[in-house]
């Protein structure tokens, strides 16, 4: 889908009614051999999508570090010990110069994210400004605030804002293990806010966090149950960072077999059909063969740059190489 096509509006299914993609379906995806399972994927992948284009999408920390919120996988969270600092909001000049670099390198979505857990009224104006400079240069603007209030969907909206990211970030179940100071309703009624706004979504989550493989299809169910699902699913592979107590947790060692990630992304994309399923944090982890095995299994995005948020990201020219090695285009329309 085009940025510029419209955009349904949300519509909340009754209570009673069953969802689209019960967990227990999920979890059979998952369950399927592996070779089945991708094969199933590609299928519905060549169904709706250029089978060897990939979306390129550029990150930017526009407001670093000094959250208050509790995300036991996140460095930027001030009660974590991680050595992020908190920094002011980079101004238009560096936001430009970023986002220009990022064109030239061939991304062709720009997505600003800050470490708020919502936006306050005074901060929503300058970022204004800075969905108007990635607008001027011809990308696609995402933006990731945190909670947005009455009226604020709409004014970004207004500046030309294509895309919020705001993640449900695990089961509804597994949820309370990983963040106590809000809840999934809380993430739904932004979401709600962005749909009802004309905003597209983009909506993913983090998976090797602990939960259980019921919890991961109990995420996917989550997204896919959306009505309607997100047009973008960024899907994360947590990078321990120290200091965070996900970190402490899991001692640093990976708690996710790699097929599982893969098997995460084949069951986004038949979840989610028409979806940019993103491979998001965690790919210098994850290595050329597994990630090769994710576009295989219907994964048609990438963060794309030397730098996620605060962590590293595979730099451009190993990306290039890749996408090379693997006859991958570049997708010249983004959605
Ligand atoms: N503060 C806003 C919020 O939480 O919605 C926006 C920024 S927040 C850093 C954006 C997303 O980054 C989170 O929802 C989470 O999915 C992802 N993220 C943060 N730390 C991560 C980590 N260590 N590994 C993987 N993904 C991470
Ligand atoms: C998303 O799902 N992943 C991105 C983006 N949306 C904002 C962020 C990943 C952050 C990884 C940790 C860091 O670099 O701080
Ligand atoms: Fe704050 Fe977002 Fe990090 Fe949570 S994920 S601590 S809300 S920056």
């Amino acid at each position: 889908m085009s940025a510029a096509a419209p955009i349904a509006v949300t519509r909340r299914a009754p209570a009673s009614a069953p969802p689209r993609w019960p967990v227990d379906d999920v979890e059979a995806l998952f369950a399927l051999p592996f070779v089945d399972l991708v094969f199933r994927a590609q299928e519905v992948h060549r169904a709706h999508h250029a089978p060897n284009a990939v979306q390129l999408s550029t990150l930017l920390s526009i407001k670093t570090g000094g959250c208050p919120e509790d995300c036991a996988y996140c460095p930027q969270s001030a009660r974590h010990a991680t050595g992020v600092a908190s920094e002011p909001m980079l101004d238009v000049a560096q936001v430009r110069a970023a986002a220009h670099a990022a064109k030239d390198a061939g991304a062709t979505r720009f997505c600003m994210g800050a470490a708020w857990r919502s936006v306050k009224d005074r901060d929503l104006d300058p970022v204004l400004d800075l969905v108007r400079e990635v607008k001027a240069l011809g990308m696609e603007a995402c933006c990731t605030l945190g909670m947005l209030k009455d009226g604020q969907a709409q004014k970004l909206k207004a500046a030309g804002l294509d895309f919020y990211n705001h993640n449900l970030d695990t089961s509804p179940e597994f949820y309370g293990a990983i963040v106590g100071t809000r809840d999934y309703a809380d993430r739904l009624d932004t979401l709600g806010r962005v749909r009802d706004a004309g905003i597209a979504v983009c909506c993913g989550g983090i998976v090797g966090m602990g939960e259980s493989r019921r919890e991961r299809a109990g995420l996917v169910a989550a997204l896919a149950n959306l009505d309607p699902y997100p047009e973008s699913v960024p899907i994360n592979h947590l990078v321990q960072v120290e200091g965070t107590p996900l970190h402490d947790r899991l001692g640093g060692e990976s708690a996710l077999d790699p097929f599982e990630f893969v098997r995460t992304i084949a069951v986004a994309r038949i979840t989610m059909p028409k979806s940019k399923v993103r491979l998001s944090a965690g790919r210098r982890e994850l290595g050329d063969a597994v990630q090769a095995l994710c576009f295989m299994a219907g994964a048609n995005s990438i963060f794309y740059g030397d730098k996620l948020l605060t962590t590293g990201n595979p730099d451009v020219d190993a990306d290039r190489a890749l996408l090379a090695r693997l006859g991958l285009v570049v997708a010249s329309t983004a959605a």
